[in-house]
């Protein structure tokens, strides 16, 4: 078929044959003209489809990630398998570290945990567990000492001096601390430490004295900083407290962790009511009139005194709180039991100095 020519049987008999051809020409370009607009509009359409299509994923990994971030802020272990499962990250270990190296959105007490149980990175949080403590120091200890070679005898010189670099930090800044330890202290607390021998006096006069005028800061937590305190607890549960001075029976949730027992009005609180560190403090079985399965805290050196603690009073201040002992009623008998265990355990727990020492146990047998 002649496609630049008129079909003779289209042709209008009572015009001219100039003039047909010129409306059929233009008839065709009009229809060419539609073609092409229709044309025009599938492929904006498939774009837009695909735009829609690409939005849609994009925001699909985004929740995604923010799963990810989430349950890795609740269990490092199971957020990176999560990850890694829907894509948004390879099990390879420099993109983890980077991952955790760039830690948008991650607590760094997790990263710190993730980290405790594998290798070691800076910038995030000891965790809080002594054996993790004692694998990230011993980490950092041995990647410093391929690092900077010559500078100590062996890696556990470098632990151990680390540990005293930390303390040092705490007690020359933190304001709870009154006496400030003075160099010859700090000498003294690393005497032996390189081998049997000391490190040189020079080398730990310049460490105190740069700490002292600038202390190093421990990372801060993104978002509420409390909120983290409270994952993994030692144990947490329902419990009756006895008032200070007025001596009415509470509903409370107690929280145990970090050698502090916190206890709530409501689980979703997200600050406590009260505060007991349990530092000093002794727990025992009591018998009450009032309620069954009682246990007591009490400062076992200080009887009758206050325990140094803190509530929040009816206005919402921060205040010291009122009480010579702390009494409080399980569900149970072994409930009870179980909670005294694990005060008990909290409160003989200093992993710090046990660490140290150990480690300064293990330099004096190499000698
Ligand atoms: C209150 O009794 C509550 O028992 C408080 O517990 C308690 O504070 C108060 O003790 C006690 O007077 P009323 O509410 O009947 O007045 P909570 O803070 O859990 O509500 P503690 O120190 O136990 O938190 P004192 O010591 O503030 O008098």
């Amino acid at each position: 078929m002649d496609l630049c020519h008129p079909d003779p049987a289209e042709l209008n008999s009572g015009e001219t044959e100039e003039l047909q051809r010129i409306k059929w020409h233009r008839k065709q370009l009009l229809e060419d003209i539609q073609k092409l607009k229709d044309e025009i509009s599938d492929v904006f359409a498939q774009i837009d489809c695909f735009e829609m299509a690409e939005e849609s994923r994009m925001a699909q990994k985004e929740k995604e990630l923010c799963i990810g971030r989430k349950k890795f802020n609740m269990d490092p272990m199971k957020g990176i398998q999560y990850l890694i499962e829907h894509k948004l990250l390879t099990s390879n270990a420099q993109d983890i570290a980077r991952f955790l190296y760039k830690g948008e959105g991650l607590n760094k007490t997790a990263i710190g945990t993730y980290l405790g149980e594998r290798q070691f990175l800076w910038s995030f949080r000891l965790p809080g567990e002594a054996q993790k403590i004692d694998r990230m120091m011993e980490t950092f200890a041995t990647r410093y000492c391929l690092c900077n070679p010559g500078v100590f005898q062996s890696t556990d010189t470098c632990y151990v001096l680390s540990f005293s670099i930390i303390m040092l930090n705490t007690s020359l800044h933190n304001p709870n601390v009154r006496d400030k330890p003075p160099f010859e202290r700090f000498v003294s607390m690393n005497r032996g430490i390189n081998d049997g021998s000391d490190l040189p006096e020079e080398q730990l006069r310049n460490l105190f004295d740069s700490i002292k005028s600038e202390p190093f800061s421990i990372p801060e937590d993104d978002g509420n900083d409390l909120t983290h305190t409270f994952f993994n607890p030692d144990r947490e549960g329902w419990l009756l407290k006895l008032g200070g001075r007025v001596k009415t029976w509470k509903r409370r949730w107690f929280i145990l962790t970090d050698s502090c027992l916190y206890y709530f009005e409501f689980t979703t609180d997200k600050e406590p009511r009260g505060i007991i560190p349990l530092e000093n403090l002794s727990v025992q079985q009591v018998d009450d009139p009032k309620k069954p399965f009682c246990l007591e805290l009490y400062n076992p050196s200080c009887r009758g005194q206050k325990i140094k603690a803190c509530k929040t009073d009816g206005d919402g201040k921060v205040v010291e709180g009122k009480h010579e002992s702390y009494r409080i009623s399980a569900s149970s008998a072994e409930e009870r039991d179980q909670w005294i265990q694990a005060i008990r355990a909290s409160i003989t727990r200093v992993p710090f100095y046990d660490l140290v020492s150990a480690r300064k146990k293990k330099i004096a047998n190499k000698q």
